[in-house]
């Protein structure tokens, strides 16, 4: 199976984007044909700072490489370096109503969000996502829960293209976590853990010891003290049973067992000593990583050279099939 995802490169990696996406793409790249992309041009929708913004695209390819992604074994490149993701997005957004595209949860909250700065971009996103993805003929997209309604969007974009142009997409799916798939805010549980939400919502999977035991310790909890798990009446307790089940690897019946009796107090003070031991190697490899500046740049341009060959292949069958005049 192909396949493919991304992560933007603003903020640092939080243990969302990890347990809900980059876990997943650590096991599917033994033995999968793997696209994996720091996405540089999604992240233009809301406004960066230039003068920062290289260098944490830069950051976030160290952080992939941190978690274990292997250059050897998948193609980790730059979105804005293979310029058919643009190019096959403007045919996408001819072809994809406004309606479906006002419609997206992401693009709702983003214009409550960003309300001085609700640009096209950010309406026009999932015309781009569908484009990465289609432009690799993916088949597989490892994505958090929030990412569903973007695919699906995918899905009916490459049967339009197909209605229209004649058959040339697979219909992608997506790959989502039975656990994990939606790690919530640390501070108000009923929100997805985001990294603009504020530094106190999030933990980053490179943050500091000192800083997760505080995080954790301050993390909201629920009424009552049994350590239950009960998303809808104990949506806090829930979230951190959810992060202590996966970071233990244990399943949710036997951390109920291991923290029976036990006070929230305790099982919280459990799990940040887990965190700091798990994310310690990731924050070292980081730090050793950040050092290596022409190796990263060597996997990059690696990375382009691959994803263009693929990219420039069905931007070629694409222009044919639209009716493109060809100059060659
Ligand atoms: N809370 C989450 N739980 C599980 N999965 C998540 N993902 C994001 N948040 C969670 C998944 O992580 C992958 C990369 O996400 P992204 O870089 O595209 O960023 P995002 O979804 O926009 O993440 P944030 O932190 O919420 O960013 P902001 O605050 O900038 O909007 C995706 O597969 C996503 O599903």
């Amino acid at each position: 199976m192909r396949i493919l995802s991304g992560i933007q490169p603003t903020g640092s990696m939080h243990i969302g984007n990890y347990l809900g996406a980059a876990k997943q793409w650590l096991k599917l790249q033994e033995d999968h044909e793997c696209f994996f992309m720091v996405v540089d041009l999604h992240a233009l929708t809301v406004a960066q700072n230039p003068a920062s913004f290289s260098k944490e695209t830069k950051e976030k390819i160290v952080e992939l490489l941190a978690i274990g992604l292997r250059p050897e074994t998948c193609t980790l490149f730059l979105q804005s370096s293979v310029k058919e993701h643009a190019e096959l997005a403007w045919i996408f957004n001819t072809i994809t109503p406004v309606s479906e595209l006002e419609r997206m949860t992401q693009f709702k909250d983003k214009s409550k969000k960003h309300k001085q700065n609700i640009n096209a971009g950010l309406l026009t996103y999932p015309a781009l996502m569908a484009a990465d993805i289609l432009l690799y003929k993916t088949e597989g997209v490892p994505v958090g829960k929030d990412q569903e309604q973007h695919i699906e969007l995918t899905r009916t974009i490459a049967r339009k293209f197909n209605t229209t142009y004649g058959q040339t997409f697979a219909e992608p799916k997506s790959l989502i976590q039975p656990e994990g798939a939606k790690i919530m805010s640390l501070i108000d549980p009923t929100k997805k853990m985001s990294k603009s939400d504020g530094e106190a919502n999030y933990l980053s999977l490179f943050e500091e010891p000192e800083s997760i035991q505080k995080k954790i310790m301050r993390a909201t909890t629920d009424k009552g003290k049994d350590i239950k798990y009960n998303p809808d009446k104990k949506p806090g307790i829930s979230n951190l049973m959810t992060i202590f089940s996966l970071f233990a690897n244990m399943p949710m019946k036997k951390v109920e067992q291991k923290f029976h009796g036990k006070g929230y107090a305790q099982f919280k003070k459990s799990l940040a000593d887990l965190l700091v031991k798990e994310l310690e190697p990731l924050r070292r490899k980081k730090q050793e990583l950040l050092q290596r500046d022409l190796y990263i740049q060597e996997i990059l341009r690696q990375g382009q050279r691959k994803a263009s060959s693929v990219a420039q292949d069905t931007m070629k069958e694409v222009r044919k099939k639209v009716g493109l005049l060809s100059l060659e």
